[in-house]
């Protein structure tokens, strides 16, 4: 992905193994390919839906790249934001759901859930064509797709945008639903933003990026949660204004990218994910308290929320924080650290929460770990309650321990 200021193979660009985005993949379909995020279910790969042919055939699959090395695996299915509309570049997400565990050793991402992304500096990650600001997309480029990174900053949404230009932007962004950002290479003369709706700001100098074709569908991160996926390019001018250095579409200085916004759409994720952990409890009584370890790849362990009070509104959220804590079970071997917040839609009074265990053939212990708790919002825990926690053990099913 992500044409850059300076060129690919500066290891400033570069997302390595190891370095936390061993989650961010190469989505394939057909002959096309773009990139996506995991989430935090380790099951998810949250995309662009214009990745995909409508109706969409079978024959998806993801592709990834982390420290334990090259594994790709088969989609089972691919399910799109209903009222995707290609014409106006709306609703551009959608869901590819493995066909088995992901690799343990891919990061897990949590989604950015405020709606404060305006102003923020943001991390861009993925496997499109590589290119310099200077001249665009390296159109010859004909290795092997790699992974890199950039930054940029979100400036606008794309609707306050479209109020600004009118016609000279042909189509409609929905306002809240996408993000923007420019191409800056310091100079005011290509800051499109500034120049296009006056939110004058010049670049990040050589940590500035851009996305191109192949980075679609592939995450834009705040504080390492997922804030916006990636859609789109424009090369916009404005009367005699002219931002981008060469006139063409190419992910050049002087264009802008829009990414979809994850916090408009949460909630579609969020009870997209829950639809679809398997043999997830939806009773207290169904609660498994110990999970089987397992063998190989990630088996889950569930916890189960549960709002017993009223709401003041029927319209309202609530939300806890949630995060595992080690007992005996260590984060990284046993299991697989979980964190984020929980949120209870309308309607919603209960929720699970998925934690993956780490499968191995390795004689040890039963071993136990925590998930607390913490921070509710709309509700509470009762009277100087601050914290829930629950534990879980893992059984060993490899025989032979030494007690
Ligand atoms: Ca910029
Ligand atoms: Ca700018
Ligand atoms: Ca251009
Ligand atoms: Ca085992």
């Amino acid at each position: 992905m992500v044409t850059t200021v300076t060129s690919y193979t500066d290891s400033r660009n570069r997302a390595y193994s190891g370095q936390g985005f061993d989650g961010v993949v190469r989505v394939s379909y057909g002959s096309y390919y773009g990139t996506g995020v995991l989430l935090y279910d380790g099951l998810a790969v949250l995309t662009a839906a214009h990745l995909f042919a409508n109706p969409i055939s079978d024959g998806a699959s993801v592709h990834f790249e982390t420290t334990a090395g090259s594994q790709t695996l088969s989609a089972s299915r691919v399910t799109v934001l209903p009222d995707y509309d290609p014409i106006q570049g709306n609703n551009d997400l959608a869901l590819v759901w493995l066909s088995g565990s992901a690799p343990a050793t891919a990061n897990r991402y949590s989604l950015y859930r405020s709606s404060d992304e305006i102003g923020q500096t943001l991390t861009m990650v993925g496997y499109g064509l590589p290119g310099t600001g200077d001249s665009g997309t390296l159109n010859s480029y004909s290795g092997s797709p790699i992974r890199l990174k950039a930054s940029n900053q979100f400036d606008a949404d794309a609707a306050t945008l479209k109020s600004t230009l009118g016609p000279a932007m042909g189509w409609t962004p929905t306002a809240g639903t996408q993000l923007v950002a420019d191409f800056d290479n310091g100079s005011a003369s290509r800051d499109a933003l500034g120049r296009l709706i006056n939110r004058v700001d010049t670049g990040l100098g050589q940590n500035e990026g851009m996305i191109a074709p192949g980075d679609s569908g592939g995450p834009a991160f705040i504080k390492g949660q997922v804030a916006g996926i990636a859609s789109y390019i424009a090369s916009l001018s404005r009367g005699n204004v002219h931002p981008d250095i060469d006139g063409v579409i190419n992910s050049s200085f002087g264009e802008i990218g829009a990414w979809q916004r994850v916090s408009h759409y949460q909630q579609w994720i969020d009870q997209s994910l829950r639809a679809q952990y398997p043999n997830a409890p939806s009773k207290p009584e169904q609660v498994h308290k110990s999970v089987v370890e397992g063998n190989s790849g990630t088996t889950y362990g569930y916890f189960l929320l549960q709002f017993t009070g009223v709401r003041s509104d029927p319209n309202q959220s609530l939300s806890v924080d949630y995060a595992t804590r080690d007992g005996s079970a260590k984060a990284g071997s046993d299991y697989l650290a979980v964190s984020g917040t929980l949120v209870l839609y309308p309607g919603e009074n209960q929720a699970v929460i998925p934690v993956e265990i780490v499968g191995d053939t390795i004689p040890e212990p039963d071993e136990t770990f925590y998930l607390d708790v913490t921070n509710p919002v709309g509700g509470s825990f009762g009277a100087g309650v601050v914290k829930l926690t629950a534990m879980r053990t893992i059984v060993n099913d490899d025989g032979g321990t030494l007690v």
